[in-house]
């Protein structure tokens, strides 16, 4: 499947399942013509195709304006924002219930990221980002719930206060 018909495909299924996000985000006029601005500062468009943990997931990407990234797809890792450890020694349940709560809101949905634009990559080549479900920012929505804390980190662009 191209990524075109790969596309309308998704579109088709946000009509059917009637998800306001997808039904208002992916209309014809928006895909491919985003720009980044501060009403609209996204970068990368696609879908969580897997969930490491809380704050950490791959993005199958399906638009993107991002120079620097030239893969179909990216590890992302939730900017300013820590969810607990799942594996090892400090694994705890938080952690899990975190997982699992980002995985039951963005595995197959589509996610707008507004990319880092100072660094970037973290030092495991993940691309540190905000992630929006709509007009709804994920990051803040973890920490609202309980599942994560802020860590502002003064190397990217991201500001958690003005969130
Ligand atoms: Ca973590
Ligand atoms: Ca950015
Ligand atoms: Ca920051």
């Amino acid at each position: 499947m191209g990524m075109k018909s790969f596309l309308y495909f998704i579109l088709l299924i946000g009509v059917c399942s009637g998800i306001p996000e997808f039904s208002t985000s992916t209309n014809a006029a928006g895909i491919g013509t985003f720009n980044s601005s501060a009403e609209n500062p996204y970068e990368v468009i696609g879908i969580v195709s897997y969930v490491v943990d809380g704050d950490t997931f791959d993005v199958n990407i399906t638009d993107n304006r991002d120079l620097r990234i030239n893969v179909e797809k990216i590890r992302v890792r939730l900017a300013d924002i820590d969810t607990p450890e799942i594996r090892g020694k400090k694994a705890s349940q938080t952690g899990k219930d975190a997982a699992n709560f980002t995985r039951e809101e963005l595995l197959g949905n589509l996610v707008y990221l507004d990319v880092d634009n100072k660094t970037g990559q973290d030092r495991y080549g993940r691309w540190v980002a905000v992630c929006y479900l709509g007009n709804d920012n994920f990051n803040l929505r973890l920490v609202d719930k309980g599942f994560a804390v802020i860590d502002d980190y003064r190397d990217n662009e991201f500001n958690p206060e003005s969130w």
